[in-house]
């Protein structure tokens, strides 16, 4: 099967709501008006799109419907496609991939999110991904806040051959990065990796926690952490990105990874993030593998929701 093959089977879910949506009321309608606008851009709202990037589409659609005097509801569909690939290629014409290494080494990556979102797998796909280019790993337990954490990541960094800095339970993560950075200095590791906890007793707590990590690590290694990835849950749609914010603000976040898109509808939600959060999307994860994670390809990210 091909890479786009089996994003499409991953993604079903949400070409069955959104894009099959869009085909069905275009093949009803029979010819382009008022109406048939209306409901497409009523789809893509629901899609949890959002609204900026959802009315920039439709723009762009009635202009498009205007110069090339497109009557035909048939041509909508790929003219439709073709502009979202466009106006996400347009935003996307910079980033880096996820398993992109600098000269200066470590490298450190921080991961924050929301408990439950997929953190530590993510951690764990990331890991993969530089173990498999021949890089050494080094992953951090700095969620020392839920007691179970620590163990998973270690199961984890069994799995995937990585090393591991533990920390007890209720620990300062902040000295348990100190230590951890400190240690993968002196050893000459190429990557951190560094999994934060998702929940404290307040969110200003937990924000305060995730900036004096970024203090600590800064002190270590100048400009560490060198990446903060926001882990999203895409099966929580725009809630999910509106959760996202507390986490923007505070912090320097350099891209969102996306997990979940397996078995959920909602996989319009990477299309709008960019625009809303002014995050690219790094990667999307589509399973509970170490390897259902990609870099996010918004050409075949939207051909594989379009296509059947
Ligand atoms: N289906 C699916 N499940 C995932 C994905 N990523 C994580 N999970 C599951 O989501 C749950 C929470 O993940 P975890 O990494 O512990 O989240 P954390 O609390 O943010 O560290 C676990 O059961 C994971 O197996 C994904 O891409 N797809
Ligand atoms: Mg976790």
């Amino acid at each position: 099967m091909s890479i786009l093959d089996k994003l499409k089977k991953k993604l079903a879910k949400t070409h069955n709501s959104f894009v099959k949506r869009i085909a069905e009321v275009i093949r009803l309608s029979g010819k382009v008006n008022e109406d048939l606008i209306q409901e497409i851009e009523d789809i893509l709202i629901q899609a949890d799109l959002g609204v900026n990037i959802t009315s920039k589409i439709i723009d762009e659609l009635e202009e498009k419907i205007r110069l090339h005097k497109i009557s035909s509801s048939d041509e909508i569909y790929s003219v439709l496609e073709k502009i979202i690939i466009d106006i996400l290629e347009m935003e996307y014409k910079d980033t880096s991939g996820i398993d992109y290494l600098p000269d200066q080494k470590p490298y450190v990556i921080m991961f924050v999110g929301v408990n439950g979102t997929g953190k530590t797998t993510t951690i764990a796909k990331v890991a993969h991904q530089y173990l498999a280019n021949g890089n050494s790993v080094l992953l951090v337990a700095a969620d020392t806040f839920r007691a179970a954490a620590h163990k998973q990541l270690d199961i984890w960094a069994k799995n995937v051959g990585a090393d591991i800095i533990g920390s007890k339970h209720g620990a300062d993560p902040a000295s348990v990065v100190y230590s951890a950075l400190t240690s993968a200095q002196a050893k000459e590791f190429d990557v951190v990796l560094i999994d934060t906890a998702g929940r404290l007793h307040t969110k200003v707590n937990l924000m305060k926690e995730l900036e004096k990590i970024n203090r600590t690590a800064d002190k270590v290694i100048k400009n560490s952490p060198h990446e903060t990835y926001l882990v999203i849950d895409a099966t929580t749609g725009q809630n999910g990105i509106q959760q996202a914010r507390n986490f923007v603000k505070p912090l320097s976040i350099s891209g969102v990874i996306l997990t979940k898109l397996d078995g959920t509808a909602k996989g319009g939600v990477a299309i709008g993030i960019k625009d809303k959060l002014d995050i690219p999307v790094k990667a999307i994860c589509t399973g509970e593998q170490v390897d259902d994670i990609r870099q996010f390809d918004a050409k075949n990210f939207v051909r594989a929701i379009f296509e059947d």
